[in-house]
């Protein structure tokens, strides 16, 4: 095996030193901060956060676009509340981390040699789509939590995609950088002579920031960044949501609203005496509103969920949705599709299957927070669910088919 890992490990020529200009030139880069020390810690919190945005970014990924094999529970009802909200602060916290990181290492673009072997090649072009991944990934995240589309692209699908690009191109960094991050951070670093330009020296003394410093500036940063947005979804934590772009209780009805009646279309037809709900199953029938209104309600305690980071809690009454279907004759182990009186759009429809559609807690809601549900909140109806995403709470519901 030697003479193959050679073509690739091997030192290829060094370019005559007289190009050494600039910020090519040995020292060009003189602050301490430029350290191999920091740059190995700030690496491992960022492959924490990116790995912890990434796992729970699959989570609603597969919720929204379940494969078959793919089971989510009903319950714990506010699952998806926690994951989703993981996704968001972690990602939110990515940006200091990145940006430090970034400042950090720049001055390796001018690395001399700038390239030693091919391996050493690759390594450095491997750094491409993941700094491009990276801030593309975070850029279009925060647009979409401020609901700023101004993007030519479909976000959840482009954000999907560029996801397992970055991550593929972090997991080649990681193992390309290993043993450079143990010999910075791990004990006994001086043993690791083989690999002494990259291993960070004492602190060298002087003014300015010390590695110290920048520690407790950044970790300051990602500190004052959850905690001023993180109360979008943690209950507790609301009244110091500074800086992100939804309140949770700023609403009709005490409720965000995510798209209101009019922006949907839908504002005549919901309001309009003519409204039916009709339940499509082996027996199937049509309720006027007051027939709806007439049949037994239950109350359940749940939260919207949005994709974008904001979650709220508030109390539901109406019908069960497996008494409808139990009615309608529909087996306990269908799924259905609940329809909207929207003519179209993304979130015009969705399905639920068994595990929500039978758990006692899920409703096609009439009343929000002790009134008749607001019309920008679904008004006759909507689905609510425990532990699902906002978008499938479908608003404005006027079909339940069986699928
Ligand atoms: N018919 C329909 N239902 C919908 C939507 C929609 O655009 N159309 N938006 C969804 C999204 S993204 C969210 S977060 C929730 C928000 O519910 P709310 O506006 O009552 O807070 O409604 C969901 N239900
Ligand atoms: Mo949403």
């Amino acid at each position: 095996m030697r003479p193959i890992t050679g073509l690739f490990t091997g030192r290829l020529p060094e370019p005559p030193a007289t190009l050494r200009r600039g910020p090519l030139r040995a020292n060009a880069f003189p602050s301490r901060l430029h350290d191999p020390r920091v740059a190995s810690l700030l690496g491992i919190w960022l492959g924490i956060a990116f790995g912890v945005c990434f796992l729970t970014g699959l989570v609603s990924h597969f919720m929204q676009h379940p494969p078959s094999w793919y089971v989510w529970p009903s319950r714990p009802v506010s699952l998806y509340r926690v994951t989703q909200g993981l996704h968001v602060t972690t990602g939110l916290v990515c940006v200091p981390l990145l940006l430090v990181k970034l400042w950090t290492v720049y001055p390796r673009l001018w690395e001399w040699p700038p390239v030693r072997s091919v391996a050493h090649a690759l390594e450095r072009l491997s750094i491409v789509p993941l700094i491009a991944g990276a801030v593309f990934q975070l850029a279009t995240g925060i647009a979409n939590t401020a609901q700023w589309y101004r993007f030519r692209f479909f976000f959840t699908v482009t954000h999907y995609w560029v996801a397992w690009i970055t991550i593929g191109a972090l997991g080649v960094h990681i193992v390309a950088k290993l043993a450079v991050v143990r010999a910075n951070v791990g004990r006994g670093r001086n043993s690791r002579q083989h690999l002494t330009d990259r291993v960070s020296a004492p602190e060298p003394p002087g003014n300015g920031l010390s590695r110290r410093g920048l520690g407790i500036a950044v970790t300051s940063a990602a500190g004052v960044i959850v905690v001023t947005t993180a109360g979008q979804w943690m209950p507790g934590l609301s009244g110091l949501d500074l800086l992100g772009p939804r309140r949770p209780d700023i609403g009709p009805q005490g409720l965000p609203v995510n798209r209101t009646a009019v922006a949907a279309g839908v504002a005549a037809a919901a309001r309009s005496p003519g409204y039916r709900l009709e339940v499509v199953g082996p027996r199937p029938f049509v309720l006027t509103l007051d027939e709806l209104r007439a049949l037994p309600h239950h109350e359940s305690r749940l939260p919207i969920t949005c994709v974008e980071g904001w979650a709220a809690d508030a109390t539901w009454r109406g019908l069960r949705l497996r008494d409808l279907l139990d009615a309608a004759d529909v087996p306990v182990d269908a799924t259905v599709r609940v329809e909207s009186l929207e003519a179209g759009g993304a979130y015009r429809s969705s399905e639920v299957r068994p595990p929500h559609a039978r758990d006692p807690l899920t409703l096609l809601a009439t009343v929000l927070n002790g009134a008749e549900l607001d019309i920008d909140h679904g008004y006759p109806a909507r689905l609510i669910a425990p532990n699902r995403p906002g978008v499938l709470q479908t608003k404005w519901v006027h079909r339940v088919v069986m699928l």
